[in-house]
């Protein structure tokens, strides 16, 4: 499992200012609320939560400014669900003049899992920088220590490394002012008989809310960047619930305004700052800007905005169409296909199904501009490639999808051919009904991205229960594990299972897990 990085720092970037200049216009105000501790906690040894760690209740928040804290001291405030924001605190001595600096470590954690982790012991592939902790020197007591730093959490670790033993350090008046781009007056809640459904629906939307920033970030704790593949699934997640469509409008500006010079978009872009395109291209990404932008235009009718950003739609077709030939995709590792993190399965198959999903898409945009001759164009290659689809990669006798020289089946292929509507309605059934048959229970596949795809197969194959199963074997599971907010990565048959060997690089709240209330919105409740 496992997610390389690319370095392509010799790539040259267009910088098309009017796009960019329509993406800045666009930025949002955040919205903030201010948002007080719930309790004082202590982790605890709790089997049925992730990492075998829960939280229990150790003292009234009330009761913060009684506890005074020396070396190696510490209190962990619960602010009660998962946030994205600012935290402060009072800080005073008790006891004889401050004759030492205060000398503070404060941890900030998404999940009690964080707490099982020392960070001194992390040496993942994955910067360290991202671990959420500050060390601190405060020579002057009393103080209201405002961080600089925007963190995601539910946990605050204030950890004393020492006062002196003259003295001793008091917290009080701890407050976190939490920011979102998405606005809860536009939110109308859904009310589900199910209950398990209903909280898989909640925590979806607050995933979402909590990653939308001046951008749909992947995750407010780490990467904090606009990833393509992430958005296409935000942007779904929020016309069924926010309806931020500015926000999806100026990411795509983004996108558009930062293209390589050979045409292909970066699969991420930066946005602390002035943007800057990340140098990492992935062909699966680039076309998703077709798809988020159809999504986009079907939700807003837009028609403006398509016509200023359909030429680099275009120029995705263009780009991934070298990589076909004969209606056949051939995968290429100068511009790789994500599909999943997992390198453990062929991914040729799904490559050519994303192409011709997106494809589709296309011609649906050329056709609300009367591009005939785009569409002229593209239409045999998409004809060519379903058809290679039907007669070579389809194996009658198992109703399966196969994949690469080996003839491998596996699930992504059977999912994205289904997405990309490439069979009938009735096949669509039978193909999910073999997949379940021969490659369930699903194995090696830990992000909500691939799992999101599986579980909207289904649902677009009409399997409705096996959809609500997954929903409830995969999201359902991550809640009872002690999710507030979607984990990056979650393997239910290894529940402990982290990308970078430490949870504390993890991102738990993290877009493309978002997607359920999609999902039950648009199938369930329609
Ligand atoms: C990771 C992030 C991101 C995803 C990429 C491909 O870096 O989790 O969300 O889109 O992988």
């Amino acid at each position: 499992m496992a997610f390389t990085f690319q370095i392509n720092n010799q790539v040259k970037f267009n910088h098309d200012q009017s796009l960019l200049n329509k993406a800045a216009a666009l930025t949002p105000k955040l919205k903030s609320t201010v948002v007080k501790p719930v309790a004082i906690v202590e982790p605890v040894k709790d089997s049925s939560k992730l990492n075998e760690t829960g939280m229990k209740k150790t003292d009234d928040i009330t009761n913060l400014d009684k506890h005074q804290l020396k070396r190696d001291d510490r209190v962990i405030l619960d602010f009660g669900n998962h946030y994205v924001g600012h935290f402060k605190i009072n800080i005073r001595h008790i006891g004889s003049p401050q004759d030492a600096p205060l000398a503070l470590k404060i941890k900030f954690a998404e999940t009690p899992a964080e707490f099982a982790f020392n960070s001194a012991d992390y040496d993942g592939w994955l910067s360290k920088s991202w671990i959420q902790e500050e060390t601190i020197h405060i020579d002057q007591l009393p103080v209201e220590l405002n961080l600089p730093r925007r963190y995601a959490f539910r946990y605050v670790e204030l950890k004393v490394i020492d006062t002196s033993p003259k003295w001793s350090a008091i917290f009080s008046d701890p407050e976190l002012t939490a920011l979102s781009s998405a606005d809860w007056n536009n939110y109308q809640p859904v009310k589900l008989s199910d209950h398990e459904l209903q909280s898989i629906y909640d925590v979806s939307v607050k995933t979402l809310y909590d990653c939308m920033q001046e951008v749909f970030e992947d995750g407010p704790k780490r990467d904090r960047r606009l990833w393509l593949g992430d958005l296409h699934l935000q942007a779904l997640a929020n016309y069924a619930t926010f309806q931020n469509n500015d926000l999806v409008k100026r990411c795509l500006y983004l996108f558009g305004g930062m293209s390589a010079k050979d045409g292909r978009i970066a699969a991420n872009v930066f946005t602390n700052g002035d943007p800057q395109p990340d140098d990492t291209f992935l062909l699966d990404y680039g076309l998703f800007f077709i798809s988020t932008l159809d999504d986009y235009v079907t939700a807003s009718n837009d028609l403006a905005t398509l016509r200023d950003l359909y030429p680099i739609a275009k120029k995705q077709v263009e780009v991934a169409l070298n990589y076909v030939h004969d209606g056949i995709y051939e995968p290429d590792d100068d511009y790789p296909v994500f599909v999943d993190w997992s390198n453990e399965f062929d991914k040729t198959t799904a490559g050519q199904a994303i192409i011709i999903y997106a494809l589709k898409q296309f011609i649906h945009l050329a056709q609300q501009l009367n591009h005939d001759d785009d569409i002229n164009n593209v239409q045999p290659i998409l004809d060519e490639m379903v058809d290679h689809s039907i007669n070579d990669l389809y194996d009658i006798k198992h109703h399966l999808f196969v994949s690469g020289s080996n003839h491998e089946f596996n699930v992504a292929s059977q999912v994205w051919m289904i997405l990309a509507g490439v069979v009938s309605d009735e096949n669509a059934k039978q193909v999910m009904s073999s997949m379940k048959k021969e490659l369930f229970p699903i194995t090696g596949i830990a992000t909500p991205y691939m799992y999101h795809h599986v579980a909207a197969a289904f649902f677009k194959a009409g399997l409705k229960d096996d959809g609500i199963k997954l929903l409830k074997d995969y999201w359902g599971k991550m809640i009872k594990l002690g999710a507030d907010t979607y984990w990056e990565a979650f393997e239910p048959e290894n529940p402990n299972y982290s990308p970078y060997g430490s949870p504390i690089v993890s991102s738990y709240c993290h877009a493309w897990g978002c997607t359920p209330a999609f999902l039950i919105k648009k199938y369930l409740l329609n």
